[in-house]
């Protein structure tokens, strides 16, 4: 695909290309210039777009790590084959690569089953437009049960509440910041994270307007997070106590006679049985288990309800828990309650111009969810969303028997760090027949793997967001092209023959040695081939029949006899291209194959280099209901029944324990980019928070090393002393611990930081979603070496 927007800078000599950024879920539009050398294209600057009709010129430092993303040497630029050995791994032809699936996936499959080969996908899958297309041609000729996300080790419960409330699964409200009076924040922080299930660049822009214009920010968080620092109210709550907070809040709404449906009076079910639910939970009974005293309770309870525009939102702090599932659906359910849902200033529900299940078939009803439908072999998980629970991949690689896991593709993940107990799940992955990894990186997880295949640059690949448009603040749809030319890797560091070479020393490079790829293999290819071969062609089949196939057997789907005409019609040479001038033609602001002419097209959204504004939410129900009833469903019953073992815990007492919790960084990005020296660079982040008086009491001191432990194991960790943190919680970030034999990131193992998911237990799940409890987990802290006279903790 080579369409590029791209603007002439004669005066300069330099090009400006406009690309959204595909590291985190604010897709800020980027002006990325470039010039070029007798060595080819270089990348000059990478600045926010002020022109982008969505982010409006804002960026965060991981924005301008994507220039050492493209050059960094430790990126693989062709499939790496595992010696023999182990000792390490040397690069081979794709064409060698795919011959070896060839030999062994398919006849592996044929001897175990279907089940035998397990699928996990990673959070850049849904960054990458050509990942999440053609990921389900491989999940479908692979016909596995053993699908597994990092879903359920963040945002599972939100889409579990949302599909059985609104009838589809992506069917997720987001807040109407530029148009609210009082916003709510439970367990995110936007300042640092850029927002989650929420696409909404420069959070700390439109915060800060809101306040501006007399509006207020209440955060609560066990932390005074960056969010709570630029609020009006900070509540520090109990880690895991968000389900009692939230329960006593829904109490105080019917209790004080503060419900008002207003417009969606119409449109609900199960009222009574929410008020019948809420009224076991009254705050008084609450306040010690969410720490947070019943009279703030019905307080916060009476400004939400009796603010005309108010909105409450809640994100990863409020999933990563035992009632995970119950917290995301009472969010919504307080916010229906109180006239805050689906107007302006409240949550509302984007539209999305492609791709959006919840503007396709009849609208206002559906067939909803359902879930459960299968049960994991091991521990009997339930399916959620086609998943299983990727805390239960171990076991079902461990666990011998009918079903047993033997082989692993794994897709842009990096579980070993990512999920709890990575260090079992290494151990498993060590005992599998057949690994393979769609990766750039060799990384903790794909150390592992046979065969690791990786993508190219994203400034190489052209883009168009599949997932965020339908979680975006605003309506918008944006074309983003190629920004280097393919096969362009280290600028400015270039061979006699206009190669690029890896900039560092021979010594430093791990001992393999490494050539470059000319032409690296967009990823939707690298799937259908992979499915190709599942499908039993040969591994050097011609992928066009096979792509043309799949395309037409949507067609048929969605126009039945017009099927041939529109393929015909059909714009983008090749792969995801087509299927995006489908989605764009066939949606809601598309032109309906010249029904509407005005509408938009693939030509079109090209065409605009700084994006299509489509303009602000507006109001979508009942037309975007998908439930059965065609109804918001206020009280779905497997929620509901979870309620009772939240009852179940009010009786227990809140307990004692040193608790540890999560949290984000701004220049890191989960597991994968602390080998970028522009991010890497600085001081130490990977630190334990700790408040004062709980360092005092176990006797450690600020920049000191400490030991946190538990029954699971022990780390060390270096102590930054917090007056931020609740007394009696400690915050470490995730995604660390890059200190693990036989991967290769030359920056990231000089600042390793540590695993703190080494403490959690694989086994705790919110059993409605399969989610991991990721957060408010109890600890013991303490000094390294013991100190003379420290009390132990
Ligand atoms: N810089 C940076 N940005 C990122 C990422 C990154 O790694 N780095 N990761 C991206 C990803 S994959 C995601 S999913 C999003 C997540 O984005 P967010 O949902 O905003 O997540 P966090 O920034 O982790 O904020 C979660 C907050 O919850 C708080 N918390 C912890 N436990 C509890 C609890 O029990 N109750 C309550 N109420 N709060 C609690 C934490 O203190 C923290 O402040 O961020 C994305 N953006
Ligand atoms: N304790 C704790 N654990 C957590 C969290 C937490 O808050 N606390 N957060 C959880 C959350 S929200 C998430 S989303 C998960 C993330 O879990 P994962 O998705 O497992 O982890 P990432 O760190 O995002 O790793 C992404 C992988 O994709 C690779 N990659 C990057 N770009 C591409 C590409 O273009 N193509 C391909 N094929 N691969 C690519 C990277 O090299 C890396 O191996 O972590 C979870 N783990
Ligand atoms: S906030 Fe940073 S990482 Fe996220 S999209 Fe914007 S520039 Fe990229
Ligand atoms: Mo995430």
């Amino acid at each position: 695909m080579a369409t590029d927007a791209t603007a002439d800078r004669s005066d300069t000599g330099e090009q400006s290309h406009f690309r959204i950024c595909p590291l985190c879920e604010a897709c800020c539009g980027l002006e990325i210039r470039t010039r070029e050398t007798p060595r080819g294209r270089a990348i000059v600057s990478i600045r926010g777009e002020a022109r982008d009709p969505f982010s409006g010129g804002y960026l965060c430092p991981k924005g301008v790590a994507l220039k050492d993303l493209h050059e960094d040497p430790d990126r693989l630029r062709q499939p790496m084959r595992r010696r023999a050995d182990r000792s390490g791994f040397d690069p081979i032809s794709w064409e060698d690569a795919f011959a070896e699936v060839a030999a062994r996936l398919p006849a592996l499959r044929e001897r175990h089953g279907n089940d035998a080969v397990a699928l996990t996908i990673g959070n850049p899958a849904s960054h990458k437009i050509g990942l999440f297309s053609y990921f389900p041609h491989l999940a479908r000729a692979l016909g596995t049960r053993n699908l597994f996300s990092a879903s359920t080790l963040d945002q599972m419960p939100k889409q579990l509440a949302c599909g059985l409330m609104y009838g589809h699964w992506l069917s997720v409200p987001v807040p109407d910041l530029p148009r609210t009076d009082l916003l709510i924040v439970l367990g995110a922080n936007p300042m640092v994270s850029n927002g989650s299930m929420w696409t909404n660049p420069d959070y700390r822009g439109k915060a800060k307007a809101l306040r501006a214009r007399g509006g207020r920010i209440v955060v609560i968080d066990p932390r005074r997070s960056e969010t709570a620092q630029a609020a009006d109210e900070h509540l520090a709550i109990r880690p895991g106590g968000d389900v009692f907070l939230l329960l006593g809040l829904l109490h105080t709404l019917f209790d004080e006679d503060l419900v008002k449906l207003g417009k969606l009076a119409d449109h609900v079910d199960g009222l009574d049985a929410l008020r019948a639910a809420a009224a076991d939970f009254p705050p008084e009974r609450c306040a010690a288990h969410c720490g947070i005293p019943a009279d703030a309770q019905r307080r916060l309870a009476r400004e939400f309800a009796t603010t005309e525009r108010a909105v409450l939102y809640g994100r990863i702090g409020t999933c990563t828990q035992r009632f995970g599932s119950i917290n995301s659906w009472l969010i919504d359910a307080l916010n229906i309650l109180t006239g805050h849902f689906d107007v302006e200033g409240g949550l509302m529900f984007p539209k999305a111009a492609a791709f959006a299940a919840n503007t396709l078939g009849r609208p206002g009803q559906g067939k909803g969810v359902s879930t459960g439908r299968r049960h994991s072999r091991v521990s009997r998980a339930p399916e959620v969303m086609g998943e299983l629970p990727i805390s239960c991949l171990a076991e079902e690689i461990e666990t011998p028997g009918e079903g047993q896991v033997q082989a692993l593709i794994t897709i842009a993940c990096n579980p070993v760090l990512s999920s709890p107990n990575g260090e079992r799940l290494a151990r498993a992955l060590d005992s599998l027949d057949f690994m393979l990894s769609l990766d750039p990186y060799i990384n903790e997880t794909s150390r592992h793997a046979d065969l690791i295949l990786p993508p190219p640059s994203p400034l190489e690949d052209w883009h168009y967001d599949m997932v965020f448009a339908q979680l975006s603040w605003r309506n918008h749809a944006r074309w983003s092209g190629a920004v280097m030319p393919t096969g362009s890797s280290i600028a400015g560091k270039r061979d006699e023959h206009g190669d690029p070479v890896d900039p560092r020393d021979p010594d430093q490079r791990g001992g393999d040695e490494r050539t470059v790829s000319p032409a690296p293999h967009p990823e939707w290819r690298t799937l259908l081939r992979l499915a190709a071969i599942l499908n039993g062609l040969p591994h050097d089949a011609d992928l066009q029949p096979v792509d043309d196939a799949a395309l037409m057997a949507e067609l048929k789907r969605q126009a039945g006899d017009r099927a041939e005409a529109l393929f015909a019609m059909l714009d983008g040479d090749e792969g995801p291209a087509r299927w995006l001038d489908l989605g764009l033609r066939a949606g809601p602001y598309g032109d309906g194959f010249g029904a509407r002419p005005d509408g938009l097209s693939l030509k079109k959204v090209q065409a605009a280099p700084h994006g299509i504004d489509l303009g602000e939410l507006q109001p979508r129900v009942p037309e975007l209901l998908r439930t059965a009833s065609g109804r918001i469903e206020l009280a779905p019953p497997p929620l509901l029944e979870d309620l009772a073992h939240a009852e179940a815990a009010l009786r227990l007492p809140p307990g004692d324990e040193l608790l540890l919790i999560g949290r984000r960084e701004t220049r890191s990005n989960n597991s994968w980019m602390h080998n970028l020296p522009v991010l890497a660079k600085g001081r130490e982040r990977c630190t334990l928070l700790v408040h004062p008086d709980d360092a005092a009491r176990a006797g450690v001191a600020d920049g000191e090393p400490a030991r946190l432990s538990n029954a699971r194991g022990s780390l060390i960790a270096q102590i930054s002393i917090s007056a931020d943190m609740r007394p009696g919680v400690v915050s470490l970030p995730h995604g660390w611990g890059h200190d693990l034999a036989g991967s290769r990131l030359g920056v990231a193992a000089q600042h390793p930081g540590v695993n703190m998911n080494r403490l959690l237990d694989e086994e705790a799940r919110d059993p409605v979603s399969g989610t991991s409890i990721l957060s408010g987990i109890p600890v013991r802290l303490s000094a390294a070496t013991p100190a003379p006279g420290a009390a132990p903790h």
